[in-house]
């Protein structure tokens, strides 16, 4: 189980269509896959989807963090030393994602070690989740058009819409277009990126107090301090804590400090050691949680499945998985399927997944 080489690898796969909202847009993943191996010939993988416009990574930045720094902090550990890792690769403050695939691959590695599942080993609760679709920035009619086709080609009957725009207007008008295009029969909930004030943000919630929404997440900034917390006592859903609330120390902040009701848990930012510990905190604290996406492909979709299906609490809700259908291709020798609104974990030890090595070589930028 002895760690012996730590691996960063730059790959570029085009999306179909780029997803653009209020803080940026992603045309390519241009991600960085990570393998660890050990010494009895076990590697373990996971996904590093570098977010400058959230936490200040870059592709280079990422692959520079893990070779130039983490990598001998690493090697000679064995896979159950993960809160050694952990401390070790805290010593060098940010770089939330490449530490966290540092984390998950580790944990890939373990599962397939003991010829275990991650999900079992985190938790074991359920084997699958609820999907909900995040719709990036696009004319009302197109947007409608998407979420038409989620329903009717995977079942997904739940929508994040993406909003944050000026004039607020622009995105009312999605939300209400979508209520009267889809029915009664789907949730939607909103996510600002941190685009409006909390006045806007209150403008556009009131305006759109006749649609159901379930949630709103990041509508404003967090150091928008009083005029947040004076937002999230009006309105009348739970206000979710994404970009806001990164770390458990940081979900304390927003939390006691009334900035924010709920708390988005994304593995690629938080890995499992560190999800294991915000999901914690938030069952503590009384807080409900959300399983969200940082505009992952299939292995840290898969991630994001294993480690929402092991808890009650992470399943309840659906989760925000399905965002890499946009991509043009993935690495997965078998491709993730989304049936009935619902994702199941990928069965098998580990994450369940395996790399294509032709489609990492097609797709690789280091050679
Ligand atoms: C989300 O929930 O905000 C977009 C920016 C980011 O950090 O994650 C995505 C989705
Ligand atoms: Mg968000």
């Amino acid at each position: 189980m002895k760690i012996t080489r730590v691996e960063a690898i730059p790959y570029r796969i085009p999306y179909r269509k780029p997803l653009r909202f209020a803080s940026g847009e992603v045309h390519a993943a241009d991600h960085v896959l990570v393998r660890v191996h050990t010494d009895d010939g076990v590697v373990g993988v996971a996904d590093a989807p570098p977010r400058p416009f959230t936490y200040g990574e870059t592709q280079r930045g990422v692959v520079a963090v893990i070779e130039d720094l983490f990598a001998e902090q690493i090697v000679g550990t064995t896979l159950l030393e993960r809160e050694t890792v952990r401390a070790r690769l805290e010593r060098t403050v940010g770089n939330p994602v490449a530490k966290s695939a540092v984390d998950m691959a580790m944990w890939d590695a373990l599962g397939r070690n003991l010829d275990l599942s991650v999900g079992d080993l985190l938790g074991g609760h359920t084997d699958r989740m609820r999907v909900s679709h995040m719709l990036g920035f696009e004319t009302p009619e197109a947007m409608v058009d998407e979420a038409i086709r989620m329903r009717d080609t995977h079942g997904i009957t739940v929508f994040k819409v993406k909003v944050g725009r000026r004039p607020v207007e622009l995105d009312t008008a999605v939300v209400r277009a979508l209520r009267d295009g889809l029915g009664d029969g789907i949730e939607l909930y909103v996510d600002g990126n941190r685009g409006w004030t909390a006045a806007e943000s209150a403008r556009a919630m009131d305006e759109m107090a006749d649609l159901g929404l379930t949630l709103a997440e990041e509508l404003c900034p967090a150091d928008d301090v009083v005029s947040r917390r004076w937002l999230v006592q009006r309105l009348g859903v739970p206000f979710v804590a994404d970009e806001s609330a990164t770390t458990p120390a940081e979900v304390t902040r927003e939390i006691l400090g009334g900035s924010a009701t709920a708390v988005s848990i994304k593995t690629a930012r938080t890995g499992f050691t560190g999800s294991v510990r915000v999901h914690h905190l938030c069952e503590g604290l009384g807080v409900d949680v959300v399983m969200g996406n940082q505009i992952d492909g299939q292995l840290g979709t898969a991630c994001t499945v294993a480690f929402g299906a092991a808890f009650a609490s992470t399943s309840r809700r659906a989760g925000e998985l399905s965002n890499f259908l946009d991509m043009s291709d993935d690495l997965l020798v078998e491709p993730l399927t989304i049936q009935d609104g619902e994702l199941a974990v990928p069965p098998g030890p580990g994450l369940g997944v395996e790399i294509d090595p032709d489609k990492l070589a097609a797709y690789r930028i280091d050679r």
